[in-house]
């Protein structure tokens, strides 16, 4: 190296450390920054190998030239892509920098339950200024993420990729691949979010009061319906906890106006890594002028499926394949479900090229569906007409219905304000707002593993678990009971095959993860259900997984809105014996 070539380089490196002091640009790991040519790229730095040093700490965040506190991994929002490779072994020092207990949980690895990263849990978390060693081998591949498990931190920025490489060859063709971390930033603080949200639960929802206002959602709907709704107290528009008010919404740490862009060269077959590391927000995913050809769900290959349009719930991740012809840009629009706001980010064949953005369309309502009702009409489908007149003609015999809590076997107090009366499996549902857009949109139906599963014994036996809360108090539960209530952890025998049903008693869409395990969706695709770590339960209705209890000890089983988990909805899955027989 001559002399010249030093300096320039000491200079560049100079810049970069002035500029990041001097607070002009966030800290990004390489592959998230903007205008990155993509994964495989010399520079994109991700972290591999069997020593991985991790250092959680606060740090400020930059976005739309405010600045607010975040807790990031190695200085970054992201945290660094974590690559690994099948079969590999690896050891992670994590080194807690906060004043306050941290930990990392590694969302969808299958690892010894004592290396899962649950305080209370699996393990006592990781005290301030202590180095914890997570250890285990890689027993899978795919698109994956890691996160806190401790307090609110994942609302604040503690989140991060994870890839791993096939140890075979990989199924799935590609020329290029980019990460895309989607995610939801606030510069509240969580605990004063709860707060605003215990006040009043419709605190975020500008529109709460347009029920008869000017967007008035009245007019999109019938007498009936609309005098259901008042008589329940229900806000058909009150979708999301947490809306645009509080929330800014991130791909790769880059707000809608940074517009995140990663590169393809036109006919390139290009795999999106899509994470939704969101602590309380759905994604309706969509790239105009590009059809998803959906590979991988929850990191398990499923048979290609092309759709238009995918709603992701927190903690889901999708795999997808775009191949862009055009030397043009492309937008990469994430509305959140409620559509108040939404994620943009561009793909482009160089960078300085901008897509159209779309408008957000027009707000969803909830329907006699999402509160329960949707035994009352064949298929369970939306038929506001037939809804209506059932409304009218029954003179609030429904509203009776939602109150009834003599169906149910579990203690039901404050903590719950409904039962959903005749709740329908919902997972041919697309998710809210996505039934009638014009073009193909996911469901879970769809789904199918891309090769047979290899355990379809029968389920022995099944059990129900009611996802409970009362949506004005925010207060969240399982069974009509919060975590925090001491509850009895589910049981299961090590190797049992077990069906579990979700029933959905609340008018939101609840993304229910279990630790440890992937369980298979039941869609109706026997040895080829699709294999998922995260379940959404439509509002009002249900959802089954079929499991193999396979992974002995400890693992977590909850909502995956931060907050509602927060609040209690979550319980501990416990399987034995452990090795050893005990
Ligand atoms: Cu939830």
């Amino acid at each position: 190296m001559n002399m010249t070539e030093l300096s320039r380089r000491m200079l560049l490196r100079s810049a970069i450390v002035g500029g990041a002091g001097m607070g002009l640009a966030p800290l990004f790991p390489a592959w998230a920054q903007s205008g990155t040519p993509g994964l495989a790229a010399k520079g994109s730095n991700p972290l591999s190998g069997e020593h991985i040093a991790l250092d959680i700490a606060r740090t400020p965040f930059e976005v739309d030239g405010r600045t607010g506190h975040a807790v990031t991994m190695n200085g970054t929002l992201p945290g660094p892509l974590l690559r690994l490779r099948e079969g590999q072994r690896v050891h992670f020092a994590v080194t807690n920098h906060l004043d306050e207990d941290s930990s990392i949980h590694w969302h969808g690895l299958l690892v010894p339950f004592a290396m899962d990263g649950v305080p209370g849990v699996s393990f006592p978390g990781i005290r301030p200024g202590e180095t914890f060693d997570y250890e285990f081998t890689v027993r899978q591949n795919g698109t994956y993420w890691y996160h806190s498990h401790s307090g609110l931190q994942e609302l604040q920025g503690h989140y991060g990729p994870i890839v791993i490489d096939p140890a075979d060859a990989d199924p799935v063709a590609y020329d290029r691949e980019h990460v895309m971390v989607l995610s939801d930033w606030s510069f509240l603080h969580p605990h004063s979010i709860i707060a605003r949200l215990k006040q009043e639960s419709g605190f975020f929802n500008r529109h709460k009061s347009t029920l008869f206002g000017p967007d008035a959602a009245a007019q999109r709907m019938s007498g009936g319906m609309l005098r259901e709704f008042a008589a329940m107290r229900m806000d058909p528009t009150d979708i999301s906890d947490v809306s645009q008010a509080a929330l800014t919404l991130l791909v790769n740490g880059h707000s809608p106006q940074e517009n995140w862009t990663g590169l393809f060269a036109p006919g390139e077959r290009v795999r999106l890594r899509v994470i939704n590391s969101a602590a309380m927000t759905f994604f309706n995913l969509r790239i105009p002028g590009l059809r998803l050809e959906v590979v991988a769900v929850d990191g398990q290959n499923v048979r290609p499926v092309t759709v238009d349009e995918l709603q992701m719930a927190p903690a889901e991740t999708y795999d997808l394949i775009v191949t862009p012809t055009d030397e043009r840009a492309y937008t990469v629009m994430a509305e959140s479900v409620d559509r108040s706001t939404y994620a943009r980010a561009t793909l482009a064949p160089r960078m300085g090229m901008e897509g159209e953005v779309p408008g957000l369309r027009r707000r969803p309502l909830l329907t006699m569906t999402d509160m329960g009702m949707g035994g009352m009409e064949s298929g369970g489908t939306h038929d506001m007409a037939g809804m209506d007149r059932a409304a009218m003609s029954s003179g609030g015999a429904m509203e009776h219905g939602m109150r009834d809590k003599s169906s149910v076997d579990f203690p039901v107090g404050v903590g719950v304000d409904m039962i959903a009366p005749m709740p329908v499996d919902r997972t041919g549902y697309p998710g809210l707002g996505l039934e009638d857009v014009g073009h193909r949109v996911l469901n879970y139906r769809d789904l199918m593993a891309l090769t047979p599963n290899p355990n379809t014994r029968a389920p022995s036996r099944m059990i129900e678990v009611h996802l409970t809360g009362n949506m004005e108090r925010f207060m969240w539960s399982m069974d009509g009971e919060k975590f925090s209530d001491g509850v009895e952890p589910i049981r299961f025998a090590r190797d049992e095959r077990v069906r579990v049903k979700l029933i959905n008693d609340t008018m939101m869409a609840h993304p229910i993860h279990l630790h440890g395990h992937f369980f298979e969706i039941v869609n109706g695709h026997g040895p080829r259900q699709p294999k998922k770590h995260t379940i959404i339960v439509q509002p009002g209705g249900t959802a089954s997984f079929d499991l193999t209890a396979d992974e002995p000890g400890d693992w977590a089983f909850h909502c995956h809105l931060l907050l509602h988990m927060h609040a209690g909805m979550m319980r501990v899955v416990t399987v034995r014996p452990l090795e050893g027989g005990a």
